[in-house]
């Protein structure tokens, strides 16, 4: 099986959580972002299956995988399927399900991040919304970032299996996105982000231990990995890193 993932050209974004899983497990994938339009790859892409009249179950938004006849989307949703097929998933049902639990969680967190800069709409250039964005984003300083990281290293803790991952004694779909909000924090509220770290040494842990594996070392070291930038989910804003 080659998966053909797509998402938006030039950030990592959301397709990010899918790539971790896909390099991680060594699978062979096309990232369309990286192809040229005229190679199927692009925006051009993504509108034939978010606008195609053809499709007979069209994905909201990216990112979507293709897989065979299947166009999966929802960011949890992909990682779910392909959980189990990587060996990222635990095999019981209720390891699987505590599993994409964990990963809805950290989808909710990251809509909190992103909307830091876009409080107000998606839409609206941040700098239309930078009043709205400095409330915010104090409020998510001080009260949402510790509420989130509080949960994530709680289940850490209550983990009894040995070894630094979220779910039993093996590293999952989940503990690779945990550790890529992680880096994206750092990027985005740098100042904020090393302030807190030290009041959640399983996190910081598990954070080393991804971007140590060989595979995703590798992967980070390509050409394939987009920096972090200020297009994405995650940006700098000097003014909304508030420690
Ligand atoms: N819940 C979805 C959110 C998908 C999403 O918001 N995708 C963004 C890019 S990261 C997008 O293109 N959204 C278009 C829109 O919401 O109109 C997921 O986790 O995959």
């Amino acid at each position: 099986m080659i998966y053909e993932l797509y998402y938006w050209p030039g950030i990592q974004g959301r397709g990010e959580y899918v790539r971790l899983a896909l390099e991680d497990a060594g699978a062979r994938y096309v990232d369309t972002a990286l192809l040229p339009e005229k190679k199927g790859g692009g925006v051009a892409a993504l509108d034939r299956f978010l606008e195609g009249e053809d499709i007979a179950r069209p994905p909201f938004a990216p990112p979507f995988l293709r897989a065979g006849r299947q166009v999966i989307g929802q960011t949890a949703n992909i990682l779910l399927f392909l959980g189990g097929r990587l060996g990222l998933a635990p095999r019981d049902s209720a390891g699987k399900l505590w599993t994409h639990q964990l990963q809805l969680t950290i989808a909710d967190f990251v809509v909190e991040i992103h909307d830091t800069q876009h409080p107000i709409a998606g839409s609206l250039y941040y700098e239309e919304q930078k009043a709205a964005a400095r409330r915010r984003s104090k409020v998510f300083v001080a009260e949402r970032l510790p509420k989130f990281l509080g949960y994530f290293e709680r289940v850490l803790e209550r983990n009894r299996a040995r070894g630094p991952w979220m779910v039993g004694g093996r590293a999952t779909y989940a503990d690779l996105s945990m550790a890529q909000v992680i880096a994206g924090l750092h990027y985005a509220f740098p100042r904020a982000t090393r302030a807190a770290m030290p009041a959640y040494p399983r996190l910081a842990a598990l954070h080393g231990e991804v971007f140590a594996r060989p595979r995703i070392k590798r992967y980070v070291a390509s050409r394939r990995r987009l920096a972090f930038n200020n297009e994405g989910i995650f940006r700098h804003y000097r003014e909304l890193d508030q420690p």
